[in-house]
Order: structure tokens, then C-alpha cells, then sequence
């Protein structure tokens, strides 16, 4: 049989996904427009960041979704959801705890791995899920678990599908055209409610969060996420465009070496919803979850890099923290700043800490003096041997993504849980374990290393 590509049915869902999250949020659309505009006017001015674009990623791709976000109850929903991203090329990389921050839930991102797959579609979909032991409130635990019990997110034909797929070892194009149209439903919104208005403000008064996860049928996608070239630009220009962004910019300065991930988001919709009661009758209210997202990324840090990227910004919210409604906004972007003056802001000096990965590549093989291994590294570059790129962070940052998350459920009530990361359990619900990032990115500098290497001694010999 004939299959199609993991990578290309991973395109054909994040474009499905695209244009019905246009059509649910139209506002989202309008960001799509904002960001376009902004990456055009940036690779205008910069020519030689359009030229490195040209050469490493495509360059057509450039504004197109980076990420979505998905809230599962359950572990079953978890696994199966984890066959059905297997089946897209997306595998689970990282975990997650917000518990820490005040988010009851704990998370990994599923994402393409290969650089290959990366570079066709790099679409991931950052995925939590609920931790209903965090609700003291028994009563309320047990209603909510029966409540998600009841449901079934994943439609028969998707199912059917996934396990076709697992069976076969791919999808033939009919199958995928239909695999995708099917997993789709399980993103969709649904905006009459699986409880009652009461339930509902119960569950939405222990935590928003649980409201939003255990009321509906569905695990909504709650928002997608294109890449910029200049953060600063968008959130700049949101407001004249009517929407409206959050407080502040998550993760790092604006520097002249972008590091992990900076993030920013509009703020989630008031949406009109339908609660049902025990006699069945339908019920108005309202519901605020879905909203839109822009990232810009910069180098993976190494755990010495994490470290020091975690310490400062420690150090920046010991001294200031966002407040949710901006008044306090550039003051804490100026101390920011002046604490990550301590994060070195060249390449090179990056490169020499242990602060970044980086890809080796030839440069010049004429200019090799040093004998060609690894322990002369450092050598071949200063001879100029040997050149070095900084390797894309692909992943998240729990604090952004908690900042992410509360900006997104009325900021007023942050909640406070005892941090109690469980990997374990969460990868017993997912029926897998999660890659470790930073042996990742490890790996693929240590093959960078080893290709170059190889590519002088091969133009030596
Ligand atoms: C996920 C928030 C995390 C990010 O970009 O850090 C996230 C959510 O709100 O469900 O998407
Ligand atoms: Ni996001």
C-alpha cells in the first residue's frame, strides 16, 4: 500500500486547524495579518536575516503556526491523543509542571523531533493535563472526575483511524484526508456546555481552569500560535488593530542574541455559551477561553544556560512581577533587562560558557591546522576551519506558559498549589515516556560535531 508521510498529514491538520480557528475566533485572523505584516517589514530591514532564512528554514513558512493548546481530563483521553499525534509525526518532548505556578495542570508539548520533519511542518501542540488530586474540595473532585467519565472526545471514525494506522504503518491519502477531518472534531468549540450553570460555577470557582476542561464536550484547541521575527513590533502594534495584548512579554529581553522563547498573547474572548440543567432545558452564560498567541525563538540553552536564564529570572521577579493590567509594564521590562545584562549577548561568548547549542559545520578546509577530532574544536574554529550556528529552541518554558495560562483565565485569581511535579504519573496516563530535551539538543550538537568533522576529513582526503 501507498502511504503518505506523518510530516505531510502534520501539514494538512495544522492548516485544517488553521482555518477553523480563523472562522471560531476571527480576531486570531487579524493577528495572522498583524504578524505577516510585521515579519515583511522586519526581513525588509534586515537583509542578511532574510538571506540566513533563505538559506536554513523556508522562507514561505516564516509566519505560519508554530504551536496550538490543548486541556485533557483524563489519562484515557491522554494516551489516545498520543496515538493520534504519533500518527501526525508529533511525539511528546518535555514535561511540564505548572503546578508550581498556580495552574493545575501538568504538560508536555508534542512536536516533530527530526530536523527534516521540523523544517517540512513544525506544527506541535503544547497538551495538558488536569491534575483533579490538586482540588481539595472531594465533593467537587468526584462530580468533576463522573462529569469527564461521561464524554468521548475522539469521534468513532477517528479512532478507527488511528488504530488502522498503527496496524498498517501509515495512512493511505484517503485515509489521512479523512484522519484529519475526524481528529479535527476533537479541537472544535461547542458552545452548549456539558453541565449545568451551577456545576459549572462551582467548578469554575475552585479554578477556571477546571470549568473550561470538564464543562464541555471537547477539548477546544484555546489558541494557536505563529512565529514573529519581532516580538516588540507585534505587541506594539496590537492595539491599533483592536485587539488587545497582554500586560507583558513572557521569557527573555529583547536582546541582540535571542534565547528560548518570548511569547505574547491576546487576551481570551468572552464567548456565549448553554448550560443544560436536569430538566434539560438550555441555560445563557458566558465562557473565557480561547485567545491567540505569537512566539519568537531564539538558541537552546544548555542546562548551565537554563540555569542562569532561570536564576535571572528569578532574580527579576524577586524584585518586580508583571502586574496583570500593564501599570507597572515598562518598569518591569527596564529591570528585566538590567538583570539579564548578566546573560553574555555575542555567539561566540555564548558558545565558549556552555550557555547554548550549537550546529558545526565546514567552513574553509584549507584553513584546518589541527588535527581533525573533537577535542580540537575550539582550535578548528579559530582557524576558521570550522563555523558554528545556534540550534533553534524548539519547546516551552513553564513560567511563560504559566504567565500564558493566568493571563488567560482573568488574572485576578491566581491560585496558589503546593509544586508537586509527578513525571512518573504523568507518563503512566500517557502510556509513554516524554523525550528529555536537553539530551536532544546534546545529541544533535554532538552530530553536528561529528558531521563536520567527517566533511573535512573528506575534502582532505
Ligand atoms: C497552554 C499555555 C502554554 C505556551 O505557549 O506556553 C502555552 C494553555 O493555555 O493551555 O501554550
Ligand atoms: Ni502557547
Amino acid at each position: 500500500m501507498n502511504f503518505v508521510s506523518a510530516d505531510s498529514i502534520r501539514a494538512a491538520f495544522s492548516a485544517a486547524m488553521s482555518a477553523m480557528y480563523r472562522t471560531e475566533v476571527p480576531a486570531y485572523g487579524t493577528l495572522m495579518e498583524l504578524v505577516a505584516d510585521v515579519n515583511a517589514a522586519t526581513l525588509k530591514a534586515q537583509p542578511e536575516l532574510l538571506a540566513r532564512l533563505e538559506d536554513t528554514d523556508s522562507l514561505d513558512r516564516i509566519s505560519e503556526e508554530r504551536h496550538g493548546a490543548i486541556r485533557l481530563g483524563t489519562a484515557a483521553e491522554l494516551s489516545m491523543m498520543r496515538r493520534a499525534y504519533a500518527v501526525m509525526g508529533m511525539f511528546p518532548v518535555g514535561y511540564y509542571d505548572l503546578s508550581a505556578a498556580g495552574v493545575p495542570v501538568h504538560s508536555t508539548a508534542f512536536r516533530p523531533v527530526a530536523d527534516a520533519s521540523l523544517k517540512i511542518n513544525p506544527f506541535r501542540v503544547f497538551t495538558s493535563l488536569l491534575r483533579l488530586d490538586l482540588i481539595a474540595d472531594e465533593k467537587l473532585r468526584k462530580e468533576a472526575e463522573e462529569t469527564l467519565a461521561q464524554r468521548n472526545i475522539f469521534t468513532a471514525g477517528a479512532v478507527e483511524l488511528i488504530e488502522i494506522a498503527e496496524k498498517q504503518g501509515g495512512l493511505t491519502q484517503e485515509q489521512a484526508d479523512k484522519f484529519v477531518a475526524e481528529v479535527l472534531e476533537t479541537f472544535r468549540w461547542h458552545d452548549k456546555a456539558n453541565v449545568s450553570a451551577e456545576l459549572y460555577h462551582r467548578l469554575h470557582d475552585a479554578h477556571r481552569l477546571i470549568a473550561d476542561v470538564v464543562s464541555f464536550k471537547g477539548p477546544h484547541i484555546n489558541h494557536l500560535t505563529p512565529r514573529t521575527l519581532d516580538i516588540d513590533a507585534v505587541q506594539a502594534q496590537m492595539p491599533a488593530r483592536n485587539i488587545s495584548p497582554k500586560a507583558v512579554v513572557e521569557g527573555p529581553p529583547t536582546r541582540k542574541c535571542a534565547v528560548l522563547l518570548r511569547q505574547t498573547s491576546f487576551k481570551a474572548l468572552e464567548e456565549a455559551v448553554s448550560f443544560t440543567d436536569a430538566a434539560g432545558e438550555w441555560k445563557a452564560g458566558t465562557h473565557t477561553a480561547r485567545f491567540g498567541e505569537i512566539e519568537q525563538r531564539g538558541i537552546a540553552l544548555t542546562p548551565k544556560g537554563r540555569g542562569l536564564y532561570d536564576t535571572l529570572l528569578d532574580k527579576t521577579r524577586a524584585r518586580i512581577r508583571p502586574a496583570p493590567d500593564g501599570s507597572n509594564a515598562a518598569e518591569y521590562v527596564r529591570i528585566l533587562s538590567e538583570v539579564f545584562e548578566e546573560f553574555p549577548d555575542t555567539w561566540a561568548e555564548i558558545r565558549e560558557q556552555g550557555l547554548g547549542y550549537f550546529a558545526y559545520s565546514i567552513a574553509d578546509r584549507s584553513k584546518a591546522k589541527s588535527e581533525l577530532t573533537a577535542a580540537n574544536l575550539d582550535s578548528l574554529i579559530a582557524e576558521g576551519a570550522i563555523q558554528f550556528d545556534p540550534i533553534v529552541y524548539e519547546d516551552f518554558l513553564p513560567v511563560s506558559a504559566a504567565g500564558i495560562f493566568q493571563s488567560n483565565l482573568g488574572d485576578d485569581d491566581t491560585q496558589e498549589f503546593t509544586e508537586s511535579p509527578n513525571q512518573k504519573r504523568f507518563e503512566a496516563d500517557l502510556g509513554a515516556t516524554v523525550l528529555n530535551e536537553f539530551e536532544h539538543y546534546a545529541r544533535i550538537e554532538r552530530e553536528s560535531v561529528e558531521g563536520a568533522l567527517k566533511a573535512l576529513a573528506f575534502t582532505a582526503a
